[in-house]
């Protein structure tokens, strides 16, 4: 079989570490693309010892030529579109951009396909985010949509363009409807990290408390090594289409919080309701979680919890990491980093 060559988009982000992990283990060249910046991003690719074998290019979703020279000059079988303005609280602040990237990007890149190779096989990186308010649970691939931010319409607008153009061009276009994927090598901005970092500054005395929004969401939380096996599956599928990949469980903020605590040896009780909820550790009487509004959206997704039926009977994918793993294994990272400096571990 002739090397598979997959470009990445996004490549200092957290999926794409564990992708580029994955695909460079079953042979193939990796070529990485990230937006210009004036400082290096890449720690981690150095965590899970890739960086050494991704060629770098610079590709930014704003700009068509740049996306039609950089495929044109690397030539790849694969892409992996996982680059996005990825974090819905800023997406109700920056709609614009946030459509110019996860949107109008993703047509930059399916006409570039078009253009230069229409054999190339694509993967967008859709979202249980779509699903919004949700019209039925589980949600699925029939589920209809309803999505409740501008990141969540965004991301709607694309997955329609990789549908329609997989239907009017013939290209192998492939949408993974992913539900919430985390890892100690997610962004310190979404609250799983946000918790964990704060808890192990809290374990060693840098901060008394963090406060978080809204404790009730229920989220669906997967481990992202396990869903970019999923990725990799749908790409080399016969017949692109569209995916859900899903744990099928749902915890909620307060839960994910109550486990965190635990593993970092916090015994905690809650009182209060609401904006007065808070947390508080039994053995010092301190407060270590209370709730600031700041931290609520403006419309919120209360409930995601995904079926990855298809998945399994198509792809033969199913999650490995269950929710007790994965939050033990971000605490237990977390600990493990701020053991070792003075300064609050901010990413
Ligand atoms: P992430 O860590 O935020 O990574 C996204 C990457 O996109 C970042 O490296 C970012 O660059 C890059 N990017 C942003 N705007 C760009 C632009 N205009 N041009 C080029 N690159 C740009 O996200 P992730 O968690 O790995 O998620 C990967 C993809 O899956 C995203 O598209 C996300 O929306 C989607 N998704 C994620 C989940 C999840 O739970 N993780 C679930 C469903 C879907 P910088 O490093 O410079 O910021
Ligand atoms: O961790 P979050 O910011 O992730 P969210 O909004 O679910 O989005 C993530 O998953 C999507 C898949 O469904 C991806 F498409 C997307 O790119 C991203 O990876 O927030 C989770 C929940 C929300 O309900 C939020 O309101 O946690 C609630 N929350 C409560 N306190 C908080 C906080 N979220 C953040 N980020 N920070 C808080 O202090």
């Amino acid at each position: 079989m002739t090397t598979q060559r997959a470009l990445i988009t996004g490549i200092f982000g957290q999926d794409a570490a564990y992708l580029a992990r994955h695909l460079i283990d079953q042979g193939y060249e990796i070529i990485g693309t990230h937006r210009r910046t004036s400082t290096n991003n890449s720690w981690r690719l150095r965590e899970l010892d890739v960086e050494r074998h991704i060629r770098f290019e610079e590709l930014e979703l704003l700009e068509q030529s740049n996306i039609i020279h950089t495929l044109k000059e690397t030539r790849p079988t694969e892409i992996y579109n996982l680059a996005a303005q990825s974090f819905v609280g800023s997406s109700f602040n920056q709609p614009i951009f946030t459509g110019e990237a996860n949107a109008l990007g993703v047509t930059r890149i399916l006409e570039a396909i078009r253009v230069v190779d229409p054999e190339i096989r694509f993967y967008q990186a859709s979202t249980s985010e779509m699903f919004g308010l949700v019209q039925e649970t589980p949600q699925k691939e029939t589920t209809a949509f309803y999505p409740r931010s501008p990141y969540g319409i965004s991301k709607l607008y694309a997955h329609w363009m990789t549908k329609n153009y997989r239907e009017a061009y013939g290209l192998h276009a492939t949408s993974g409807i992913l539900f919430n994927h985390e890892s100690p090598l997610r962004g310190t901005e979404f609250v799983t990290r946000k918790i964990t970092t704060h808890f192990a500054a809290i374990k060693f005395g840098l901060i008394d408390h963090v406060e978080l929004g809204n404790l009730n969401a229920c989220r669906d939380w997967g481990h992202a090594r396990d869903y970019v096996e999923g990725m990799h599956a749908m790409v080399r599928h016969d017949e692109a289409d569209d995916f859900v990949l899903a744990s099928g469980q749902t915890h909620t903020i307060e839960d994910f919080a109550n486990l965190a605590a635990s593993v970092a040896g916090f015994k905690i009780e809650w009182e209060g309701e609401a904006e007065d909820r808070k947390a508080y550790n039994r053995e010092t009487g301190k407060c270590i979680i209370k709730v600031n509004p700041r931290f609520y959206r403006p419309t919120e997704v209360d409930l995601l919890m995904g079926d990855a039926g298809k998945a399994k009977d198509v792809l033969g994918w199913a999650p490995r990491t269950n929710f007790e793993n994965l939050v033990e294994e971000m605490m237990a990272a977390d600990l493990d980093r701020q053991s070792r400096t003075d300064r609050f571990v901010s990413n």
